[in-house]
């Protein structure tokens, strides 16, 4: 099938279509790039919500409980379960758990896994590449569920215009959440297991925790009865990852924006208990955003982010493969371990194949 007409079934809702498309998209096959930026233009419409936290916390459960409540309310949703590669993983894999209770066989939700891949562009950005072409179809929400164990999972999850993080009792306690840097992502907390003992005193926690933070960084706000975090953390991370030449900071959200107060939520995904209050959690949050205008600065941010990415891609592609930098580097692999050269030595005679100047330049 040609390029335009999947983009034709594409554009009339055919499922096959989607399902191509996102194909091309997570395995960069040829015109991927095309496909992509045939649909940028349709992008924005889908409400993005990420949902991580620990492996085994009832990510999988709690997304099947949401499908279910956005089902109820005839909203389509798409889903991207990141595929948990790793040893530490102790619950089902989404699509087991979907096909529990037949959510598979609705038109409305469609669900892809992936999985860790060798790709030059890496997991995360494949994964915000199908979310893309999930918002373009035109699914409502479009929820990525990501186990939030390294940083290119909590990249994946802070990605949304959402961002839940899961924890439950057993996982520990509010401190170590704050370690993994799952506190940095969250715009909404849910303390799932909470049938089990400790969910209430690990949501008084992590309430504390919020409090203290924010306490810090707001003092010249008004007394405020919740928790000011969303619109410092706003802030700084487009700091750390966005250039100075690019304002996109500007005028300072702490100043200008009301300030989301993070819940902490509690839920039993098992159940559903709880799953009502989250979905209208998640909406508040939707409507914070697009009043006070973060969500144009995070999609703004995004779209930053993405030409960076692209950059980097294209570049790698040119130096590792079509440049030979890879064939070198396997063949300087003994010289590097008999000491005879330097990693610095083989990476300027890498780069050296794109930028002459520089490459031979110590520093
Ligand atoms: N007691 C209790 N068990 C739950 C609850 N929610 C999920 N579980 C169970 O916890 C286990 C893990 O659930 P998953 O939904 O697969 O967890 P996950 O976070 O998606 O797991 P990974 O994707 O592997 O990290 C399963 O056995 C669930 O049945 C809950 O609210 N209470
Ligand atoms: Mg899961």
């Amino acid at each position: 099938m040609s390029h335009d007409s999947l983009l034709e079934s594409f554009t009339a809702g055919r499922r096959a279509a989607l399902s191509r498309a996102i194909t091309i998209v997570e395995n960069e096959r040829a015109g991927f790039r095309d496909v992509l930026a045939a649909l940028h233009s349709r992008l924005g419409r889908a409400h993005r919500i990420g949902i991580t936290g620990p492996p085994g916390a009832g990510k999988s459960t709690l997304t099947a409980a949401l499908i279910e409540h956005y089902r109820q309310h005839d909203e389509r949703v798409g889903v991207i379960a990141v595929d948990p590669t790793s040893p530490f993983t102790g619950g089902a894999l989404l699509g087991d758990r979907i096909r529990m209770n037949e959510i598979s066989l609705d038109a409305g939700v469609f669900i892809r896994s992936m999985a860790t891949r060798g790709s030059l562009g890496g997991l995360a950005l494949a994964t915000k590449e199908v979310a893309d072409v999930m918002d373009a179809y035109g699914f409502d929400r479009v929820i990525v569920e990501t186990v939030g164990v390294g940083q290119s999972e909590l990249d994946i999850a802070s990605a949304a215009d959402s961002t839940v993080v899961v924890l439950v009792p057993e996982s520990g306690d509010a401190i170590q959440a704050m370690k993994a840097g799952l506190m940095e992502a969250a715009d909404l907390f849910v303390i799932n297991k909470s049938d089990r003992p400790g969910a209430d005193r690990l949501a008084r926690e992590v309430s504390m925790m919020l409090h203290l933070r924010s306490g810090n960084v707001m003092r010249n706000v008004p007394a405020h009865h919740g928790v000011n975090l969303a619109a410092v953390k706003a802030g700084s991370a487009a700091r750390r990852s966005v250039p100075d030449s690019v304002n996109v900071n500007a005028p300072s959200p702490v100043e200008s924006v009301p300030s989301w107060e993070i819940p902490v939520l509690k839920t039993i995904a098992e159940t559903r208990a709880g799953v009502t209050e989250l979905a209208q959690s998640l909406d508040s949050h939707r409507s914070w955003l697009t009043a006070t205008g973060e969500l144009s600065r995070r999609r703004r941010k995004r779209i930053t982010e993405r030409v960076r990415d692209e950059v980097a891609r294209r570049l790698q592609r040119v130096v590792w493969e079509e440049q030979g930098g890879a064939a070198l580097l396997e063949e300087s692999l003994h010289a590097l371990e008999d000491g005879s050269t330097t990693p610095y030595e083989v990476a300027a005679r890498i780069a050296e194949r794109i930028l002459p100047a520089q490459g031979t330049t110590p520093g």
